[in-house]
């Protein structure tokens, strides 16, 4: 197909003139709204509760609320400018198709004929190449509703095996851990227990600027004397406080918790009664660390291994004491065993099922843990059912009124899928709420993949990078456009309510989808007439699988502010914290220990890639950037990405912070300025990925999976470092042509 996309000077200048801003004297200054929506923010997965005010089916502003018991108004930077996304001037308004004359390489066209272009593409691919030559992928910015239509929408209306969502590049390796381990993969806690941890330890989450609302329970631990350990290759803000801080080496997690296995061991400071009644595999966990000392670890973490020893004795002493992790260990071609070593160390303790207690992941995405049960990845049915067991697809095809071998087998993870596209084998993409071109790793290769496609369709709000790159793109709903609901990081479940209405030609998600359906003839299949409608079939479906939502009303959870699921029953007050008396959700109510034997990264420095590098994010900016890099205050806090580097290393390489440098991997690489701070090992670097074309971190990542989740290896590249021409021109951030709403 003739593609045209931007070029990345046209793609990055695209951001400058486009910033929305506050109104001048503040953002609800002179403001009279018709009306306020209480409801929940759209970006992370914290989902903090907020109220939008609404004049003219327009957000223009927001207040807190107070009453929401998860944040109690509070808000992170994000949350207080989310509201200037829907006025922007590059929302998308009407479908767009590929047309290479026109001078931004799309033109306007009707919805009749983009619907028809997409449906006469997905047959023709299909006729020709079979079912599952055309792939969908999807995202989990979507509220419960749509994730479980587009499961069904994939199954049941393209035919296709090839599914996957944007949650594989974030929470897989925690899931497969958490179920393999506990049976079940949710939170184990409800936050309220963070305060009654006597020990917190964080491992690879930098929760000041990733979780900022979760900071204020950890400080309430603090306040109650709880000690705070962080284990992180940078002095991220949390760890300037921390009572015992752990600078790993990137990659080598396992080889710490590990050694915190052996130390309780060798110390007794293990829980035998919890062990023996509530869990499997202890002796195979023990024998794996038998010979994981403290001083091994501390030369593989580049650690001193009387820190090592701290953290095993706080942790095996504390009385209470909960682990969170997020990214920073999971995102590894071996993220999954560092999962199953961090709970290996609440099982040896028994730190689970108890107020206080639990080894927990921090869900990234708004709806991260609501999206990962409702059946839109390659390998799973709604209620977080099995697509390989016959059982659970006679459960789910009773449900959808189709014949069980109607609903297609195990599908490709969504690395997997852009490598198919690469090799030719799938022809055909349609995406709803993913820009892989800037979230994939090996951007290069992303993009000759997307350019490979016969024919590609995006559902978005705005012209995302990905976007640029489709045949047809179809105008989707806003976060604040549709109602519905969302899961967070808790496993609450909360109402998100619409505040507006899609503005021109735009339309929601869910409609977009269902008309799809109906002009491939499957429409019997999608006969709703509103999201309740979807929520009802999406609870029944869900209903005996380990997410259980039989007993959700929307009714209920607006009025309780949410309910902790599973609700197995009509009338359950719903499961905060899980696992209570010792109770897993494997068959035998059992956990399992699991034996971690300490394997390297899938790519490790030598002569040439010298440097580890790391990625990951800014407080300011969300994910791939497509809505924070277009509103002014965010985009001035970290207007571009900037390569932290130890003062060391830098001197090293002749290099003084601002001084532009490029960084290779064996996949690109980037130029960019050099941001000297103390707070970063000296043999690593850190660059946030939020930013697209020559400015995407992901030129340098690696493509390496981890077997089990299919997880990309975005925490760990072998890089080389040059010091470039130029020096930090920050001149940039004042020439921004501003649209800050005084013009
Ligand atoms: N501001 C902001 N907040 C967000 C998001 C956002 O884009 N912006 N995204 C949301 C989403 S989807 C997600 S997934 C979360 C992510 O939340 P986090 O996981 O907290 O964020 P990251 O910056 O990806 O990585 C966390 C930390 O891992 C460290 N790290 C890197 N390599 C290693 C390692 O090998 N071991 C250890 N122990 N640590 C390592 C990094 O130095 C970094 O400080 O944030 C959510 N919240
Ligand atoms: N190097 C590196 N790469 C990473 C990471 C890292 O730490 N390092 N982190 C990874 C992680 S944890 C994540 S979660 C991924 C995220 O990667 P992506 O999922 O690609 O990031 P988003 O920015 O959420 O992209 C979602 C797209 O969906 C659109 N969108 C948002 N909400 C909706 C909606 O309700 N409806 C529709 N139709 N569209 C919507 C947005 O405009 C955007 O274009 O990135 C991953 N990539
Ligand atoms: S912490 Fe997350 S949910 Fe809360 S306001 Fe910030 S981005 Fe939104
Ligand atoms: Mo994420």
């Amino acid at each position: 197909m003739a593609q045209r996309p931007l070029s990345d000077e046209e793609l990055i200048d695209k951001y400058g003139p486009h910033l929305n801003e506050a109104p001048p004297g503040g953002w609800d200054a002179g403001i009279d709204p018709d009306r306020t929506v209480k409801t929940h923010c759209c970006f992370c997965g914290q989902q903090c509760g907020i109220k939008l005010k609404v004049k003219d089916n327009e957000v223009v502003g927001f207040e807190p609320w107070y009453e929401f018991p998860f944040n109690e108004g509070k808000l992170c930077p994000k949350g207080v400018k989310r509201y200037l996304q829907g006025s922007h001037p590059d929302r998308l308004l009407d479908p767009l198709e590929r047309d290479p004359s026109s001078p931004d390489g799309f033109r306007q066209v009707s919805w009749d004929r983009a619907l028809d272009r997409v449906v006469a593409e997905i047959q023709r691919i299909q006729a020709e190449h079979g079912p599952d030559a055309f792939a969908m992928l999807s995202g989990v910015s979507l509220t419960n509703e749509k994730s479980y239509l587009v499961g069904k929408f994939a199954r049941l209306g393209l035919g296709t095996a090839n599914l996957d969502y944007n949650g594989r590049f974030c929470m897989v390796s925690a899931g497969v851990g958490n179920k393999k381990a506990l049976g079940v993969d949710r939170a184990p806690n409800p936050w309220s227990d963070i305060p009654l941890a006597d020990v917190v330890w964080v491992a690879g989450s930098n929760i000041a600027e990733t979780f900022p609302i979760t900071t204020s329970y950890v400080w309430r631990a603090r306040d109650r004397g709880a000690k705070l350990i962080v284990q992180d290759p940078r002095v991220v803000p949390m760890a300037r406080t921390a009572d015992l801080f752990l600078p790993v080496r990137p990659g080598t997690d396992s080889a710490l918790f590990g050694a915190v296995l052996h130390e309780l061991i060798r110390h007794d400071w293990l829980d035998h009664e919890f062990i023996d009644a509530h869990t499997v595999g202890f002796d195979e966990a023990a024998a794996a660390v038998a010979d994981m000392t403290p001083a091994w670890a501390g030369s593989i973490c580049g650690l001193p291994a009387a820190r090592i020893e701290e953290a095993a004795e706080w942790w095996g002493t504390a009385a209470t004491g909960m682990l969170l992790h997020a990214r920073g260990i999971e995102q590894h071609s071996k993220g999954v065993d560092n999962v199953l070593a961090a709970i290996n160390l609440g099982l040896a303790t028994g730190k689970f099922g108890k107020p206080g207690c639990g080894v927990s992941t921090i869900t990234g995405q708004g709806n991260g843990q609501g999206g990962r049960e409702q059946g839109h990845k390659c390998d799973q049915l709604p209620g977080n059912r099995d697509i390989t067991n016959p059982e659970h697809r006679a459960a789910v095809a009773k449900v959808w009124g189709c014949e069980e071998s109607e609903i297609p087998g195990k599908g490709l993870s969504a690395e997997e899928i852009i490598e198919a596209i690469h090799d030719g084998k799938i022809k055909g993409l349609l995406s709803i709420c993913f820009n892989p071109l800037v979230s994939a790793p090996d951007s290069n290769f992303t993009k000759e993949a997307l350019d490979k496609l016969e024919f590609y369709s995006v559902i978005d709000f705005f012209l995302s990078e990905s976007a640029q790159h489709a045949d047809v793109v179809l105008p989707g709903s806003l976060h604040e456009e549709d109602e519905g609901t969302s899961t967070s990081g808790e496993g609450r479940v909360i109402k998100i309510n619409a505040a507006t209405a899609p503005p021109g030609d735009a339309r929601l998600d869910w409609q977009i989808l269902i008309d799809i359906a109906e002009r491939l003839g499957r429409g019997k299949y999608f006969p709703y007439r509103s999201t309740k409608e979807i929520f009802a079939e999406m609870c029944e479906a869900s209903s005996g699988g380990t997410a259980d939502y039989t007993g959700v009303t929307w009714e209920r959870v607006e009025d309780e502010m949410g309910m902790f699921w599973p609700v197995p029953e009509v009338g359950h007050p719903g499961t905060p914290r899980l696992f209570e008396g010792g109770k897993f959700f494997h068959p035998d109510g059992k956990a399992r220990f699991h034996p971690i034997p300490f394997r390297e990264s899938a790519e490790v420095v030598d002569d040439d890639y010298p440097i580890w590098l790391t990625t990951g994010r800014v407080v300011s900016q969300y994910l791939s950037g497509t809505q924070t890099r277009r509103i002014g205050a965010l985009v001035r806090q970290y207007p571009e990405p900037l390569c932290e580097m130890h003062p060391r290393l830098a001197e090293s390489l002749g290099i003084a912070d601002g001084d532009l440098v490029t960084v290779t991997s064996r996949r690109g690489d980037i130029t960019l300025p050099a941001h000297v701070v103390a707070t970063i090992r000296p043999d690593t670097v850190f660059i946030p990925y939020h930013w697209p074309g020559v400015k995407a971190a992901n030129q340098l990542t690696n493509r390496a999976l981890d077997p089990l989740s299919r997880m990309p290896e975005f925490k760990v590249a072998a890089v080389r470092i040059e010091k470039a021409d130029g020096r930090r021109d920050t001149s940039d951030d004042r020439d921004l042509d501003l649209h800050d709403g005084r013009a």
